[in-house]
């Protein structure tokens, strides 16, 4: 029996959650899979279940200048700042990947970014302080930016900077990042560091799917001087895998990279377009497998970051991102089929119309699964392989 204090919250746990509802007013553009109010659609559900009540909730801020120099350069700072929403595409240096279809210049665009990117900063630090056990920023995750590169509709890269504020204090940080696609401006971050190991899972198919690098034997830089070598791990995947491959494949690896990296902190992004029915997304992951890879990292007792990241079918996102918050302040009340509506959010929600029930989400597309046993098998023998490598 777990000890609660008045309002029902497990006494020495503390969860904060950094939110900010300015985020979720801005728009990419008609037809942009991008919808910030999908943030609007989560904080909902997770309010109409009362979990607010269980957290430390902070109202995020804009990242300092400052901070984000930490990671990003001066020019591209400037120009993310003064950028103009129709200035003239030959105005707009080519270098900064602004202005196309993928990451446009709209409207608010850099509070946007500096918003995102401090909540994650602030939820880093409460985790550094020891004033929270899991921090929570479904805002960020938004795992390809580069230093001076805007990239896969992220603009300010907010994981590299909360893990550089957790390097402050943390030895070793284990990033693990379940979006269906490749976290490379993460891994490119930390390419050179063995204070850092990262872990992509995604989907790969050597060509056409987005960003189009993360093979299996991507593990870090080639030179056997440079201390970041094998500390990149890469797990590939074809289509339609299904929540028993892909929940058994994540505690098996990240279970061996626990073990051989030995993390003081860990960094998860939630990205939700690994689930069923995603826009964009490839796999047959349920909300259940989804969360189950919360929960794991969870027992693990490491300091946990999480964050948001992609998701492209809004209510399956707000569904998966209000579950994990109930799996990290650990009450379970989200999967019950019957959302409460005793709430004033009710008002402004529509849960029973424009939430689907699990069942619905569970049938997704019902892709067929395109990874054989024997291949998730291979995966694990050569990270396995890998991970002799590592040393702490
Ligand atoms: C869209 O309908 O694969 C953007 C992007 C805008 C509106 C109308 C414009 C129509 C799908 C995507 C033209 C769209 C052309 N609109 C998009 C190589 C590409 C060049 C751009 O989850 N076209 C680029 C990026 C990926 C590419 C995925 C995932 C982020 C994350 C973390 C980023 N880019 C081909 C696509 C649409 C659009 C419809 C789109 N873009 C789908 N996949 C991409 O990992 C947050
Ligand atoms: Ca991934
Ligand atoms: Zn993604």
């Amino acid at each position: 029996q777990i000890e609660k204090n008045g309002i029902g919250r497990p006494k020495g746990y503390n969860v904060s959650w950094h939110s900010n509802p300015d985020i979720e007013k801005h728009h990419f553009g008609h037809a942009h899979p991008m919808k910030p109010w999908r943030l609007t659609l989560a904080k909902g559900l997770i309010m109409s279940y009362g979990m607010h009540a269980a957290m430390d909730t902070f109202v995020s801020r804009q990242a300092t200048r400052e901070e984000l120099e930490d990671f990003h350069s001066d020019e591209y700072l400037d120009y993310l700042k003064t950028a103009k929403v129709a200035a003239p595409i030959d105005d707009i240096p080519v270098d900064f990947n602004l202005g196309g279809s993928d990451c446009p210049i709209f409207e608010g665009l850099f509070n946007y970014c500096s918003m995102y990117a401090g909540a994650s900063i602030d939820a880093a630090r409460k985790l550094c302080n020891n004033e929270s056990d899991i921090a929570i920023n479904w805002s960020g995750g938004l795992h390809h930016a580069k230093k001076a590169e805007a990239s896969g509709f992220c603009y300010v890269n907010d994981i590299v900077l909360a893990i550089l504020q957790l390097l402050r204090k943390h030895p070793r940080v284990l990033y693990i990042d379940i979006d269906v696609h490749h976290g490379d401006g993460v891994e490119e971050a930390f390419w050179s560091t063995d204070r850092v190991m990262t872990l992509s899972i995604h989907k790969y198919d050597g060509l056409n799917f987005f960003p189009g690098t993360g093979d299996l034997d991507r593990t870090g830089p080639d030179s056997e001087e440079n201390p970041g070598a094998h500390h990149a791990v890469n797990v590939p995947l074809a289509d339609g895998i299904d929540d028993e491959q892909y929940v058994w494949l994540f505690k098996t690896i990240v279970g061996m990279c626990v073990e051989r990296f030995q993390p003081t902190a860990i960094v998860l992004q939630c990205g939700a377009d690994s689930l069923a029915g995603d826009r964009l997304g490839r796999f047959n992951v349920q909300v259940q497998g989804h969360g189950s890879c919360v929960s794991y990292c969870k027992s693990l007792n490491i300091p946990l970051l999480l964050v948001g990241g992609g998701g492209y079918t809004p209510r399956n996102v707000a569904r998966a991102w209000a579950h994990e918050t109930s799996i990290a302040i650990g009450c379970d009340a989200t999967l019950d089929p019957i959302i409460p509506m005793h709430t004033p959010y009710r008002q402004h929600f529509r849960y029973d119309t424009i939430f689907p029930t699990l069942e619905q989400i569970l049938a997704g597309e019902n892709r067929p699964n395109r990874n054989p046993d024997k291949k998730i098998r291979e995966i694990i023998a050569s990270v396995t392989e890998q991970l002799r490598f590592v040393n702490c």
